[in-house]
């Protein structure tokens, strides 16, 4: 397959800046007519080229003329055009039942509605289907009045009107241009939930929810989130809605989280829909940070989009920082930042290490869908998260008004960002580019030396970033390391915080009158996207988790201690547990701290993530590590856990303190049942049993998964058939069991694809049962490959339907450089595998003949 390199961008050579489009819905057969206004843009004498695929040409006219001296190059349809400016008519036929794909106009349990981002708009009809390409959208849809009573496009609706025959028509104009890739429309029998909302300057904007008629009663969380998320855009940024009306539709298949087409934004439903029967906190949480996302992007991606697909993360990035800072001020700033590092540890810096590291701003690329990744989205966050530590908060939305202001109504890149934080700033950023083109994770050296009675602490800092695919030299990084000392006998701190810009290979910062043994406090906030080598003591980590101000650090400080702790265990089969039984205990009997850190501080790095600091991996041995610390814990402060499960408790009620009592309790139950305690099994069983919500229902469902109680067993059962007829909770059930940690998970994984219940047709569950055990890490690399064989089948099956959500499952067998010899050759043999396969799609085929190099 073709590789699109970004040094090969060049303006459009056509622009368009009208067009209207006739749908005749119909879920079989679609007729789409399509009138582009085309105007002449960069380059002389050449033909309109209009990306197109997948769908039947019925005619084409220009200025009013059929014509048929057009030619198809590669689904491309070219037209020789002799002047400056033409009318191009098209008519194509499409069939949205049969797109299983779901890119371009497909059926979601019979809701027609589209997915354009990145390429999908051609599977439509003929276009230039590049974000530099902005147009002034008119759509006008037809469809049977019974099966799709509601007809919803970008923008305002203008018209509309019944037909003789059980038909009807409905009108849309979008006053703004925009890329191909944020058109959208919606067919389908739908209810509402209306809301409104009145924007700063006083406009009244309609908002709906729209969803089947048995949802209707779980979309309060989310409008509530949207009303939210508005008023938030206005006071953080000064960024006001522009349309009068805000439609979200939810579909139970979508290949992503959700979407953010002007004015109508589609969601894959598992970020829509919520109540406290069905929804945990971190579901709730996730609807509001991505209506949240998508909201934002009105802003940041729509208004002002890229260029091209290699400046995605100029949307993605930036949209992402604004959704985290809107969750932060939702609660806990504290614990939000703990598990946004969290999740970058256990999805970026693994694709950073790995083969399919990339830069922030790639290079190139064959499929442009495998690059809406961790690296993009969450490094490409941090980014932002920098340049705004650099600047400061005044000085950094001085430079977003600039931002906004400057490139309003068009396709910018991450260069012009970049500029605007320099310009409104006052700042160079020559060097802190290398973010955006180098990939891979810095690791800095840090040890702290003092000279006793001398008053002088020196810090030694490198910086090392290692080398990536195609990406063999690195230069050094502008790093912002926050960084405090605090005293080892007092707990008092010895320097106010500092902003360090590590930008050489090495630096000495050195501090006078530091009068007693500083413990050294670093990447505090997590300030840069790095990885920390310290030469910190158990007992000062210790300290750290118990003293530090800045709770990011206190919670790192634990982490860290828990991780050496566990890297001995599982190197050399046995590991002092002495003192994070210490610092844990410490942590929960602080009476000043929030429950929701100390749930979050308790808790054990992920398997993964201590695989990830081992030479070679190997998984029964990190397992066996993680789960005699997780014993040891349990048993030596058992009265805590109890004392901690036994705490506060209330009806439910979704608030940031209920939240953290109920997280706590759940990780206070997992240590009680890692004891074996002979009441665990009780407690969990009742607990299920009595929830008046799905935070505790599940949280003790994965506490019994995870053991060989009787009750296990009951209560998968009692489970599936409570919630047989509701997709987004049976994907709770495959998922449960997809990542226990029992030794026969394999086995059942297996089993479980062949259940009534299974289809690789609908993401959600194929990423629920398939995506959930690709990271489960002692299930996935069982010695005998059962794991990876399995992977393999299913991604190959999964190709012929939907290639995208595939591709995307594939980087679990990319990890074989990682593991014993054995398992390597089993890993790369099924990834040979993947690459031989007759007919495979070009995602599949890049993530697995990448992984391979
Ligand atoms: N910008 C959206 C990306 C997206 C997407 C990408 C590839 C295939 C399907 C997709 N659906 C949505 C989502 C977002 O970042 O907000
Ligand atoms: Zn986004």
């Amino acid at each position: 397959p073709a590789v699109i390199h970004r040094s090969d961008y060049r303006p459009p050579a056509w622009m368009v800046p009208d067009v209207s489009l006739d749908f005749d819905l119909d879920p079989d057969a679609t007729r789409v007519r399509a009138k582009l206004d085309v105007r002449r843009g960069s380059a002389a004498g050449e033909p309109l080229r209009l990306d197109g695929a997948g769908q039947t040409l019925l005619s084409v006219h220009v200025d009013g003329v059929a014509v048929n001296d057009w030619t198809l190059d590669n689904d491309a349809l070219v037209i020789p055009l002799s002047g400056e400016a033409h009318t191009v008519e098209t008519e194509v036929e499409i069939a949205p039942e049969a797109n299983s794909q779901l890119m371009g106009l497909y059926a979601s349990s019979g809701i027609l509605c589209t997915q354009c981002e990145a390429e999908g708009f051609r599977r439509i009809t003929y276009f230039p289907d590049r974000p530099d390409v902005l147009a002034r959208y008119r759509v006008r849809m037809t469809a049977d009045k019974a099966r799709f009573p509601i007809l919803l496009a970008n923008g305002d609706p203008v018209d509309g009107g019944d037909l003789d025959d059980g038909r009807h028509w409905a009108e849309w104009h979008d006053p703004y241009p925009k890329p191909s890739y944020l058109f959208a429309l919606v067919a389908g029998d739908l209810a509402v939930n209306r809301g409104s909302f009145t924007t700063m300057s006083g406009r009244e904007v309609v908002l709906g929810i729209w969803v089947r008629e048995g949802d209707l009663a779980r979309t309060d969380h989310a409008l509530h989130a949207l009303k939210l998320s508005m008023a938030w855009d206005e006071q953080v940024y000064g960024r006001e809605y522009d349309l009068d009306v805000f439609n979200i539709v939810a579909v139970d298949d979508f290949n992503f989280g959700a979407m953010e087409n002007k004015g109508l934004n589609i969601f894959n439903s598992r970020y829509i829909l919520a109540d406290p029967d069905t929804a945990t906190d971190i579901d709730y949480d996730n609807v509001a940070g991505v209506v949240a996302h998508e909201y934002f992007h009105n802003w940041s991606g729509n208004r002002i989009t890229c260029r091209d697909w290699f400046q995605l993360s100029l949307k993605e990035g930036f949209t992402v920082y604004r959704d985290q800072g809107f969750s932060a001020d939702q609660g806990s700033a504290a614990v939000k930042r703990i598990e946004d590092v969290r999740s970058l540890r256990a999805s970026q810096f693994p694709e950073d290490g790995g083969p399919l590291a990339h830069p922030v701003r790639p290079e190139s690329f064959i499929e442009i869908s495998n690059f809406y990744t961790a690296t993009i989205y969450n490094k490409g966050a941090e980014l932002i998260r920098m340049m705004a530590t650099i600047l400061g908060p005044q000085r950094f939305r001085a430079a977003t008004d600039l931002y906004f202001e400057r490139f309003d109504g068009t396709a910018a890149t991450c260069e012009d960002f970049v500029a605007c934080m320099e310009d409104a700033g006052g700042v160079d950023l020559s060097q802190f580019r290398l973010w955006y083109s180098q990939a891979g994770t810095p690791r800095v050296a840090a040890t702290l030396d003092h000279q006793a009675g001398g008053g002088r602490a020196t810090l030694r800092l490198s910086q090392q970033v290692p080398a990536t695919p195609g990406q063999p030299e690195k230069h050094a990084m502008v790093l912002p390391l926050k960084i405090r000392l605090f005293g080892a006998e007092t707990g008092r701190p010895l320097t106010d915080e500092q902003l360090v810009l590590l930008d050489q290979p090495a630096e000495t910062l050195v501090f006078e009158a530091i009068s007693e043994r500083p413990v050294l406090s670093i990447n505090r906030g997590f300030s840069a996207p790095v990885v920390i080598e310290s030469d910190r003591s158990p007992a000062d980590l210790a300290f750290l988790s118990g003293h530090d101000d800045d709770p990011f650090a206190r919670y790192e400080a634990m982490q860290q201690l828990m991780l050496d702790t566990l890297v001995a265990g599982a190197i050399e089969g046995q590991a002092d547990h002495r003192a994070v039984i210490g610092a844990v205990g410490a942590t929960l009997s602080d009476p000043s701290l929030d429950p929701a850190f100390v749930a979050e501080a308790v808790l054990l790095p992920a398997e993964g993530f201590i695989a990830d600091q081992l030479a070679t991996v190997d998984p029964e041995a990190v397992f066996t590590a993680r789960e005699a610390l997780r014993r040891d814990l349990g048993a030596q402060l058992e009265g805590q856990w109890r004392e901690a499960y036994d705490g506060p408790r209330a009806p439910y009620a979704y608030t940031p303190r209920d939240k953290g009592l109920r997280r706590l309790r759940n990780v206070a139950l997992g240590y009680l049942a890692a004891t074996g305690a002979e009441d665990a099994a009780k407690l969990a069983f009742t607990q299920f049993a009595a929830a008046d919500n799905m935070t505790d229902r599940q949280g003790a469902l994965q506490v019994l998964s995870n053991t060989d109680f009787d009750e296990r067993v009951a209560a998968f059962d009692i489970f599936f058939h409570r919630y047989a007829d509701n997709p987004l909770v049976l994907d709770k059930w495959f998922q449960t069991q997809a990542l226990s940690s029992r030794a026969d998970t394999a086995d059942v994984v297996v089993e479980l694809a062949q259940h009534r219940a299974f289809s690789l047709t609908n993401p959600n569950r194929a990423r629920a049962l398939v995506g959930a055990f690709g990271v489960n890490q002692r299930a996935f690399n069982r010695a005998d490959g059962v794991g990876y064989r399995f992977l393999a089948d299913q991604l190959i099956a999964l190709d012929r339907i939907n290639p995208q959500t595939s591709a995307k499952l594939l980087p679990p067998l990319g990890r074989w450089r990682r593991f014993d010899p054995a398992r390597s050759a089993l890993m790369r043999g099924e990834l040979e595998r993947i690459v031989a396969t007759p007919g495979l799609s070009k995602d599949l085929f890049e993530q697995a003949s990448k992984s391979l190099e």
